[in-house]
């Protein structure tokens, strides 16, 4: 090896190493801006118990409850309560030394009522405090720490920012697959968690994979540090890619959305049409809550919602075909109450499709499920008289 390419070689192994050290997740303050599309996620609701979890609780309280929850790792046992005047309980108080005495704990007053929730710093047994808004009600108490675990994680060389969430209470565990990952993969400073909007991509529990371009990732958890290591998947797959020609219109655009059932579990994706064909992992898949978005010559929007009733088989070489619009001959139901026709929704097609609704989004209005607007239906008679017209309303 020459002098040259050896020092770029070690020039690459410090870069390496470097950025390797600063995707370590580290508990800082929440970032509002970050967590403005997530803020409920942080929420993490214990119910309370009906065991009694205290052989000698305060005198002369009223609507005395026991809860237990793990903080960082330490499960730490408390009650609430109220006076006999109180509406519920509006006092906190936890064991938080685990000597199942009470009197020697701080007492948490005012809890009540509070929509946002009061501060609470509960000093751990490790010498460190758990802090978090505390919401509580007559059924459960809702812990919103002000810190999360932060830092950033390299998807094909691009530093996305992202968040861990111990959603179980329980610190973070290599197999844990019940706590939350949230990565700005489109990197525009949030996370976009919105299920109505197209970009639902950028939450998943912990050690899921997850879609970037059209590609699978798979999302391994370093517990120790903790650090969370995005890399490309690399096991049995398949791809899947869209047959269009079927549609009546030529789309110059579309984007597709829904959820991929295999055999981890569902993997939620956003995929625009470059991104096809897009890797699946497995054998066999099945696709669900499909929304194809397709835009004209014009910019006019269409919206296409289906479903996959039968699973696809995948293989590795080449992409499996999902063809849109061949339908099956149809029957429909038709019923009649007032001046409101009722005609059965549900259009079946090759492939096991269910199509559910297929609309235009008005010009100037924004991409939504919602509110749309259902296509014009005339009922003839067999000699071509008109019965009823009108424009079908969903739900
Ligand atoms: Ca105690
Ligand atoms: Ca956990
Ligand atoms: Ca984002």
């Amino acid at each position: 090896m020459k002098w040259r390419d050896c020092r770029l070689w070690i020039v690459g192994a410090l870069l390496l190493l470097s950025v390797h050290g600063y995707g370590a997740f580290k508990l800082a303050p929440i970032d509002p801006d970050l967590m403005s599309g997530a803020p409920h996620l942080v929420n993490r609701t214990v119910a309370f118990t009906p065991q009694k979890l205290f052989e000698t609780v305060p005198q002369g309280v009223a609507n005395l409850r026991y809860g237990q929850a793990v903080f960082k790792g330490h499960t730490i046992k408390f009650i609430a309560f109220g006076t006999p005047n109180s509406a519920g309980p509006d006092t906190l108080i936890f064991d938080t030394n685990g000597d199942g005495d009470l009197t020697d704990e701080k007492r948490w007053t005012g809890m009540a009522g509070t929509p946002t929730g009061k501060p609470i710093a509960l000093p751990l047994p490790d010498g460190s405090t758990y802090e978090a808004n505390v919401i509580l009600s007559a059924w459960y108490v809702i812990f919103r720490p002000t810190s999360l675990y932060q830092g950033t994680v390299d998807i094909d060389g691009q530093a996305c920012k992202a968040v861990l969430i111990d959603l179980t209470m329980d610190g973070f565990t290599p197999d844990s697959r019940r706590d939350l990952l949230l990565i700005d993969i489109n990197r525009n400073g949030r996370f976009d968690i919105d299920i109505s909007s197209a970009t639902n991509v950028e939450y998943q529990f912990l050690g899921g994979e997850i879609y970037l371009k059209g590609k699978l990732y798979t999302t391994t958890l370093d517990a120790q540090k903790p650090d969370v290591i995005v890399q490309r998947y690399t096991g049995e797959q398949g791809s899947i890619d869209l047959d269009l020609s079927r549609l009546k219109m030529r789309p110059k655009d579309f984007t597709l959305d829904g959820y991929l059932t295999g055999v981890s579990g569902s993997t939620s994706f956003h995929a625009k049409k470059d991104y096809f064909p897009m890797a699946v992992k497995g054998r066999r898949t099945k696709l669900g809550s499909g929304i194809l978005t397709l835009t004209d010559e014009e910019g006019l929007q269409y919206i296409l919602q289906f479903q996959m009733g039968q699973s696809l088989e995948l293989t590795p070489d080449k992409p499996t075909i999902i063809a849109l619009g061949k339908l099956n001959p149809w029957q429909i139901n038709v019923y009649q109450s007032g001046r409101t026709i009722r005609v059965s929704q549900s259009l079946t097609g090759e492939q096991g499709i269910v199509y559910q609704r297929a609309y235009a989004i008005p010009k100037g209005q924004q991409t939504s499920a919602y509110g749309a607007q259902g296509p014009a239906v005339r009922i003839l008679t067999q000699g071509g008289k008109e019965l009823a017209k009108g424009a079908m309303e969903y739900g």
